[in-house]
Order: structure tokens, then sequence, then C-alpha cells
């Protein structure tokens, strides 16, 4: 086991991303010794801007149940590897933790909740939003959630990866529901059960954006200045 772990270093710090990604389970796997090599690596990392394979190491050793891992990153990281800031005052921490226990499903329903309190108290009655109010987000709020969905889905989800589709797809709304599981044909996928709420869904397919007034609001949150 302590030669398996050695021969596991190397390719976690400088393989590609598809090697860390193979390579981040496995140590998992090996017990303390493993977990150990992750929790270097993640501190190793600490003063960079997390990346999914940040995500993927935070989220593993989150799910052990090493005491020795937890308080690490109790430690370390006590409100996650994404910086929670906002220009708002928005406590951004349950998307963390939901995210980080690979809860896609609640994490998008909050996600929304999030944005209206952003918005203001009448789009927090009203539980949807408009137009006008995405486009005056500001780019702190919006680049946090979008980096919480991105760092801790394998980088497969959020604003960012739907917006590179959809100029990928010349901003062609009906190409992007069907690239990204919205809709089959003429049918829309119906929430929430015919949503995929795990890595196995398209990228993009995540967070939602109900459709029903419209697609102005994800219109405007795609186009954010943020994001250029
Ligand atoms: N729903 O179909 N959706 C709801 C989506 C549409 C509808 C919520 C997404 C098409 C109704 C979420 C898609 C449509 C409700 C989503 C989708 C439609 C509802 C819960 C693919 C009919 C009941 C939170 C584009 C043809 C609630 C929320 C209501 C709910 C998401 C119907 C997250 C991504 C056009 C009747 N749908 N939605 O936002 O408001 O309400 O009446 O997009």
């Amino acid at each position: 086991t302590a030669s398996n772990i050695e021969s596991l270093r190397q390719p976690l710090v400088a393989g590609s991303l598809q090697i860390q990604q193979q390579v981040i389970p496995q140590l998992a796997n090996l017990g303390e010794g493993g977990l150990d090599v992750l929790m270097e690596f993640l501190y190793e990392r600490r003063n960079n801007p997390a990346t999914w394979v940040d995500g993927k190491v935070y989220q593993v050793l989150s799910s052990s149940d090493s005491p020795k891992a937890k308080e690490f990153l109790q430690n370390n990281f006590p409100s996650g590897i994404v910086p929670l800031k906002s220009d708002s005052n928005i406590d951004y921490s349950p998307i963390q933790k939901l995210l980080a226990a690979q809860d896609f499903q609640a994490a998008d329903r909050v996600t929304l909740q999030k944005m209206c309190e952003l918005a203001g108290p009448t789009a927090v009655q009203r539980k949807w939003l408009y137009f006008t109010e995405v486009e005056n987000f500001p780019a702190t709020d919006l680049q946090t959630l979008n980096t919480l969905w991105v760092v801790h889905s394998e980088g497969k989800f959020g604003f960012s990866v739907q917006r590179e589709i959809w100029l990928g797809l010349g901003k062609n709304w009906d190409n992007l529901w069907e690239k990204i599981g919205w809709k089959k044909g003429n049918n829309w996928t119906r929430y929430p059960n015919e949503f995929t709420w795990n890595l196995s869904a398209p990228r993009g397919h995540l967070p939602l954006s109900n459709q029903l007034r419209g697609v102005r609001a994800m219109a405007s949150l795609l186009s954010h200045s943020v994001w250029s």
C-alpha cells in the first residue's frame, strides 16, 4: 500500500486533468496514507485560485469518514475552497455545503433563492427574476456563485459553462436546450424528476433557469459583463 500511494503522488501533482481525476478516488480508497497525500496536495495549492481538481479533492476528503481529514478541512478551509465574496452581504455557505456534498438538486434551488435575495425583497417574494434585476447583479456575486458550481462539478456545471456552449451555438436557444438536456425533440424536460441531478448529466445541465416566462432572464445572465 505504501508504494501504491507513492506511485500515485506524482500523477496527482503533475498529471493531466484526466489523470488527476482518476487518481483522486484511488488515493481516497487507500486509507489514511492516501488521504494524507490528498490533504498535502490541497494544502500546497491553498494560495492559488481553486480549480475543479481542488474541488474533487475537497469533496472526497469531506465525504471520507476520517476524523483527521475532517479536522484538516475545518482548520484550513473552514468555509470551503472558494472565497464566498459578496457585494451584498449574502451568505453563500449553504450552496458551498450542498455542492461539496454533491447534492446538486438542493444546491440548484438555493442558487435561485440566493439570486432572488441578490435582486431584493420583491424578488424574494416573487421567487423568480426579472431580466433587469439580473443585468444589475454585481460581478462579485455572480463570480462566487459560478465558481462554486464549476469547482464542485468537475468543471461541468455553472453559468460560464452554459454561456460557452450558448456562444458556440451562435446563441441559438433551441440548440442550447437540446445540448444541455433541457429539451428532447418537442418535449421540455420536466421539473424536477426528468432532470439529471448528478455528474452523469450533460455539460451545462445545471443550474436550471425555468423558461416558463421566456428566455430574457437567462439571456441577461449569460450576457452579463462579468463573463467578458
Ligand atoms: N422547467 O421545463 N415549470 C419549474 C425548468 C419551462 C413549468 C421550476 C427548466 C417550459 C411549470 C424549475 C425547463 C415549461 C412550473 C423549472 C423546464 C415549464 C415549472 C421550479 C427546461 C412548460 C410550475 C422553480 C427549459 C412547457 C411552477 C421555479 C410555476 C417549475 C425548470 C413549466 C427550476 C430548466 C417552458 C408550469 N421549472 N417550464 O422556477 O411557476 O418555479 O408555475 O421551462
